[in-house]
């Protein structure tokens, strides 16, 4: 099992720098920069990180192929790549819709548009000119003017079938949100389809867990911290992932009711307690490192090869990445 963690630049460079470099101190092997047009760039911030971290590979987690062009995004990661000595990973997926929205962007042919950005992008890392007629993308001949970018391997974040088989098929690893085992299960099948088409080896292939990850010595501390992150995830999950694990409508409809007085009247108390122990369970890894444990130890029988500790990470981020790179990254090697 490998060990990334998420970081979204939404506080100053120095604290993410702060982070990277405790995480890699702490035996993390991947950090994922998150991208939004809201936060901080996350080529700026992977410059720093690449600048100032030695091991640790790094890369967007992820970035999409309708903010820029994939020749942008070619040029950005094998240059990330030149800065930090070839460890650059690229994380692309489809973006966020509701983001786009606000933006003007139409979120169309999802599925062509990483399919087609994907191909583009690895002629243009390996250094060949590209002559490429798709539906979506255009391209005449063109090349980057500097080598850097061989081999940076690319992830793909997927949650859907097509996606993910896509993403076996097209991609080095897949980026799933999801912390439960079943997810997994359910995935494997998407995974295989697409590895089998084309005709990869699963063991070169990085299954990721992007899981919202809570981890303190005392586990109600641990459960509390995660208590709005999965508000969030259990309001914006599909009802076919609802279904998967028998949520009640009722307990989902009192979640978003109460994320919906949080944001009307500031009463964030109301939000964390909607949130019920099932719940927990399902859209997070929370607890004490030997609950975290146990769940890892169930995610890797379900397929996965890499646990990403996304938001929150736990209560106190500096505390938690000190313990998960003490009690539980050694106990996976
Ligand atoms: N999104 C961001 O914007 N920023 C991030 O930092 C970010 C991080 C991240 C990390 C892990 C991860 O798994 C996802 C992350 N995302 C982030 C979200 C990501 O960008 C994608 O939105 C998400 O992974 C896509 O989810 P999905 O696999 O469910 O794909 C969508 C497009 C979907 O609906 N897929 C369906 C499927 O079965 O896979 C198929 C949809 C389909 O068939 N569409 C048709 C088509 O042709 O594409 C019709 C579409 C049309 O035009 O009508």
């Amino acid at each position: 099992m490998k060990f990334g963690i998420e970081f979204v630049p939404d506080s100053k460079y120095y604290e993410l720098e702060y982070y990277v470099k405790l995480a890699e101190d702490s035996g993390f092997e991947y950090t994922w920069i998150t991208d939004h047009y809201n936060n901080r760039n996350v080529y700026s911030i992977l410059t720093v990180l690449a600048m100032k971290t030695r091991n640790i590979k790094l890369g967007p987690g992820v970035t999409n192929p309708y903010h820029i062009s994939p020749a942008l995004t070619a040029s950005a990661i094998a240059t990330i790549n030149e800065i930090s000595g070839g460890r650059a990973v690229l994380g692309i997926g489809a973006g966020d819709k509701v983001t786009f929205e606000r933006i003007g962007i139409t979120w169309d042919k999802p599925l062509n548009r990483i399919k087609e950005a994907v191909q583009v992008i690895r002629q243009l890392l390996d250094g060949k000119s590209v002559k490429f007629d798709g539906e979506i993308f255009k391209f005449n001949g063109a090349r980057l003017s500097f080598k850097a970018g061989a081999g940076v391997p690319i992830y793909i974040g997927a949650q859907g079938p097509k996606m993910l088989q896509l993403a076996a098929e097209l991609g080095d690893g897949v980026l799933i949100n999801a912390s439960h085992p079943k997810d997994f299960e359910v995935a494997k099948e998407s995974i295989e389809a697409g590895l089998k088409k084309a005709n990869k080896s699963k063991d070169k292939f990085d299954t990721v867990a992007y899981a919202a990850m809570s981890v303190d010595k005392k586990r109600e501390d641990a459960r509390n911290a995660a208590k709005v992150v999965v508000a969030f995830i259990v309001a914006g999950s599909p009802q076919t992932v609802l279904e998967r694990h028998g949520l009640k409508e009722e307990d989902v409809n009192k979640v978003r009711e109460a994320l919906n007085n949080a944001f009307a009247k500031g009463d964030w108390g109301g939000v964390n307690k909607s949130v019920t122990e099932e719940m927990l369970d399902i859209f997070s890894i929370s607890g004490t490192p030997d609950d975290v444990i146990q769940r890892i130890n169930e995610l890797s029988k379900a397929g996965v090869t890499q646990v990403v500790a996304g938001s929150p990470i736990g209560p106190d981020k500096k505390k938690s990445i000190q313990l998960i790179g003490k009690e539980i990254i050694p106990k996976f090697k």
